[in-house]
């Protein structure tokens, strides 16, 4: 049995991730889920939100699953381990306990056959500096085998950056992740911890940033190069569903957005870049459906290689 431990402060996005990587999920991997709800207080709001994800949570409700509700959280898992023997158990505690304790219990059972305890904790950017302080909120960030900040859209890449050194200054072994409910892509990194060597869901997902030197017809050339990778992927036998999105910021501040998503009505684009011909920063980010990672990655490499003095950074 694997656990996965979703932990983080009252409001720091725990449900919504949760919520994110059952909708990522395949059927299948599903039947093989439970999802264990310990909201204090509020019954019933984060079961309702999750079960409309095809899978029903059980609660433990009035307290803390780190505290008194250690013995009742043990015994529940117990009872699932018999009548279902699930491989994957995700836990949602409570924002107030300290998932270390919560990881600890797990691994003090002596009936379960546990293999892995992955403790995520979620760091919201936002309240970081109201939060930051409370001794079970370092705590809790120091026993965290994973980290990921939330809300990625309400926060400035310069405030991020910083965060992530503080948090690294906390616990330098975790890794950090970065995810915004409004965009599903940003899950994958995440749901490929969780189910790493595991076939997971059924999308694999390739981001690059350059330096590239646009010709003044850039629109022309963005466009020719998406279009070139959905031509590949169609012509590596399988069709394609997914997204392939770019972003292009020019030295004057202007940005230039362009993307993909139906082969038949082609790329689509707004905004503009001003210095034309200038070295310019591009971010690009294919998320595909039913194509393996490899196999991505090198249809999009090969693509970007057209763009003219194209160079990695
Ligand atoms: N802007 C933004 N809001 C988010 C994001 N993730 C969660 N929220 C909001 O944050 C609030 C708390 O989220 P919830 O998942 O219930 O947190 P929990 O208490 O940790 O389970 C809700 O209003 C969510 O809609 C995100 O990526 N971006
Ligand atoms: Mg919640």
């Amino acid at each position: 049995m694997q656990f996965i431990i979703v932990a983080g402060f009252l409001g720091s996005g725990k449900t919504s991730i949760l919520r994110n990587i059952l909708s990522l999920m395949t059927e299948e991997q599903k039947k093989d889920t439970v999802l264990i709800v310990n909201d204090f207080g509020q019954v019933g709001i984060d079961r309702e939100l999750l079960s409309k994800q095809g899978l029903d949570p059980i609660e433990l409700v009035s307290g803390c699953v780190c505290c008194q509700l250690g013995v009742d959280m043990i015994k529940t898992i117990e009872e699932i381990h018999q009548r279902y023997s699930p491989r994957m158990v995700f836990i949602e505690p409570s924002g107030v306990a300290n998932p270390g304790s919560i990881k600890q219990i797990i691994k003090e059972s002596k009936t379960l056959p546990i293999e892995r305890v992955l403790n995520i904790v979620l760091v919201d950017p936002v309240r970081w500096h109201a939060i930051s302080d409370i001794p079970v909120i370092e705590e809790g960030l120091r026993n965290a085998d994973l980290l990921v900040i939330t809300k990625r859209d309400l926060c400035q890449t310069l405030a991020i950056d910083k965060l992530r050194e503080e948090l690294h200054g906390i616990n330098s072994s975790a890794g950090i992740l970065e995810t915004n409910s409004f965009e599903i892509e940003t899950f994958h990194p995440l749901l490929d911890e969780i189910f790493h060597d595991e076939a997971h869901s059924e999308f694999s997902c390739v981001s690059r940033t350059l330096k590239a030197r646009l010709l003044p017809d850039y629109r022309k050339q963005v466009f020719g190069v998406l279009q070139d990778m959905v031509k590949n992927i169609e012509t590596s036998g399988v069709s394609f569903v997914g997204h392939i999105k770019t972003v292009i910021n020019d030295e004057a501040g202007c940005c230039f957005y362009a993307s993909i998503t139906d082969p038949s009505t082609g790329p689509g684009s707004h905004g503009h870049l001003q210095e034309l011909g200038a070295e310019v920063s591009m971010k690009i980010q294919a998320v595909v459906f039913r194509l393996n990672s490899e196999s991505l990655q090198t249809i999009v490499d090969e693509c970007l290689r057209g763009l003219d003095g194209l160079r990695s950074i």
